[in-house]
């Protein structure tokens, strides 16, 4: 591959673009924490900079999904738009836990992807299938995962990719802003506030609201991650207690006191029934519609 990513340098040091550095392309959203953090929109990367990045560290990302239950019917199209719009170019592999791994339809990957299928057991709650999802990255990450992929990648399956998601996204540990919250005062973030929870997280703090279904970093930054949340869970379970938001609560606290190395904008998390943005020059993954009732039930 040659190498034709000199631009940046180049640029700034002729003509008029030199003073390319005084004009950021984005100043209508914020691009950087006070942590140092960058959070990723449409227009603040160079993608063929950063997949000649990756390529040369031949990096695996590990994709992992739940599909149990009635959910299993997302899984085709989910893996489908992975398949266009997923890290392209790269190697992946898809990690599907089902508790019925005979109804998973056959697919047809491009060349460097992988599909694995590992059996989870079902709950007769969603919540709990939600929230036994934390126990089971970890579980997985020890046994497997960290023997074969160098990021991994944990998103809900009642989405589909609908545009361009690739290494921009991946760093030592990231979150997304969830899509209802990003432009909220945080004293609305739907943090949970009791103080009886491992979850809690008092009023006055809290940096963003971040999306339950959209996480990753590598695997020891995961890991730990998913390790402290299901901790946490149980720990909720045997005071009888239960977060607000499940697994999502759990995620906010933990990124409350471990900030994400990178945070990605809700390009990566939208749902089109929250309309348009102008802000939102790409909607990336989006919410399937579904009729919550029918298929929790
Ligand atoms: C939000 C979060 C989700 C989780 C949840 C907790 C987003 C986009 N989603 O989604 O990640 O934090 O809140 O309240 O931020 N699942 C099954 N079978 C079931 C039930 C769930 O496989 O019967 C899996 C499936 O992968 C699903 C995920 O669990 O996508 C989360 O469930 P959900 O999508 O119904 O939760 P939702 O929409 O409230």
């Amino acid at each position: 591959m040659s190498l034709q990513i000199t631009c940046t340098t180049t640029t700034i040091q002729n003509g008029e673009e030199m003073y390319r550095i005084l004009k950021p392309p984005r100043t209508d959203v914020l691009v950087m924490t006070p942590w140092f953090a960058p959070i990723v929109w449409d227009g603040t990367f160079d993608i063929d900079l950063l997949d000649y990045k990756f390529k040369m560290r031949n990096v695996t990302i590990g994709l992992t999904v739940f599909a149990v239950k009635k959910y299993i019917i997302f899984l085709q199209g989910f893996i489908e738009s992975a398949e266009n719009y997923f890290m392209q170019g790269h190697q992946v592999n898809y990690y599907v836990f089902t508790d019925q791994p005979e109804a998973v339809p056959q697919m047809n990957l491009k060349p460097g992807r992988n599909l694995v299928l590992l059996v989870v057991q079902s709950y007769p709650q969603w919540q709990e299938i939600s929230m036994h999802r934390m126990e089971m990255i970890y579980l997985f990450i020890q046994k497997r995962f960290k023997k074969e992929v160098d990021y991994l990648v944990c998103v809900d399956v009642d989405m589909t990719f609908s545009d361009h998601v690739g290494v921009e996204i991946l760093d030592n540990l990231f979150g997304t802003l969830h899509p209802a919250f990003y432009d909220t005062n945080p004293i609305e973030y739907t943090y949970e506030r009791r103080i009886e929870s491992e979850a809690y997280i008092p009023f006055y703090e809290g940096d963003f609201y971040y999306a339950g279904g959209f996480f990753g970093g590598k695997l020891k930054e995961v890991f730990l991650l998913t390790k402290r949340c299901h901790e946490a869970i149980m720990k909720d379970k045997n005071n009888e207690i239960e977060a607000i938001w499940h697994d999502e609560s759990h995620i906010n606290k933990y990124f409350l006191n471990h900030k994400p190395t990178k945070i990605l904008s809700p390009e990566y998390l939208w749902d089109n029934d929250m309309g348009n943005r102008n802000i939102l020059r790409k909607k990336r993954f989006l919410a399937v519609r579904k009729n919550h009732k029918a298929i929790r039930s």
